[in-house]
């Protein structure tokens, strides 16, 4: 089957940078999809949008390039709950990615153990109303019920301004929670201002939930450097990203978002994206924490020592 790609569609960055910033040994690119390849694993007939191909084949490669060891490879929408994508990327990973995956209700239990024994390890319910169709929160309550018992986490996608709203249904649910991208920040706001403080007092009163402090080139209106002379990248979104890190070092994952679906105006250079880990970790702890020992933690309990 072959798809055509969303119209101002923006392909991933090849011929990424190598970053100056040398990523802490075993450190994890813990939020990175696959695409397809449309003609291997073709896009869902729900998506909201086409993307280019990504393979695991070009994942593996911008993971050894950046100098990671490990990928945790997050479901994206435009393959909406059919896994084989990222099923196919952590089989042939060799043990060095981790899944998240979306499911439905009709998941048989069967289906979970397989995905399991694949390398899956939690579930996306998305809330992103430009991605996908609204899900009842009973469906989601009941996979969350299921997929505990596996040890699994959830991970959420939501926007800053419907945290309120979503509040008691986060709160009630029963795993670990991982949050993307910080909740999607409006960073024009003031580091102190309401909405960004209701983020903090969901980590600091929920201590299952954790957070991504990922896409900064989502997330930023000061844009990349080639817009800024020498200023750091995304320089915008630094105070935010680095306020999590610093106040919730133990629940907090950092990833590439590699390969970037959806970006309007750019397209990041992942060598770029690493070099602006030490602006929001910025002493060797807590990159280790950040980059090692917590995705560690979530994804490799096993291999913890
Ligand atoms: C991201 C962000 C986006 C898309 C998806 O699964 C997806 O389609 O996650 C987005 O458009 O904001 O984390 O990759």
């Amino acid at each position: 089957m072959s798809f055509e790609k969303t119209p101002g569609w923006l392909d991933w960055y090849a011929g990424p940078s190598t970053p100056r910033f040398r990523l802490p040994p075993g450190s994890v690119d813990a939020h990175c999809h696959v695409f397809g390849p449309g003609a291997e694993f073709p896009f869902a007939p729900e998506r909201k949008y086409t993307p280019c191909d990504a393979s695991k084949a070009q994942l593996f490669a911008l993971r050894d390039h950046l100098g990671f060891a490990r990928n945790v490879i997050v479901q994206a929408t435009c393959h909406g709950a059919d896994n084989r994508a990222l099923v196919d990327a952590c089989r042939a990973s060799q043990g060095r990615a981790r899944g998240v995956a979306t499911v439905r209700r009709s998941v048989s239990d069967a289906e979970l153990h397989s995905l399991h024994e694949a390398g899956v390890r939690g579930v996306r319910f998305n809330f992103v109303k430009r991605l996908v169709d609204f899900t009842p929160k009973d469906e989601l309550l009941e996979i969350a019920a299921r997929i505990k018992a596996l040890g699994w986490h959830v991970v959420i996608y939501f926007e800053a301004q419907d945290l309120p709203e979503l509040w008691d249904f986060f709160t009630a649910l029963p795993t670990t929670v991982v949050v993307d991208h910080m909740g999607r920040p409006d960073v024009r706001q003031p580091l102190d201002g309401p909405e960004f403080a209701l983020f903090l007092k969901f980590m600091r009163e929920h201590e299952n939930v954790w957070s991504k402090v990922s896409c900064p080139e989502r997330l930023s209106h000061s844009g990349p450097p080639a817009l800024h002379g020498e200023q750091a990248a995304y320089r915008d979104v630094v105070p935010f990203a680095r306020k999590v890190v610093e106040s919730f070092p133990e629940r907090v994952l950092w990833g590439t978002d590699w390969p970037h679906p959806n970006l309007k105006d750019h397209m990041p250079d992942d060598g770029l994206l690493v070099d602006f880990i030490p602006h929001i970790a910025p002493t060797p702890e807590l990159q280790r924490k950040l980059l090692v020992d917590n995705p560690m933690r979530l994804y490799w309990p096993d291999e913890v020592r």
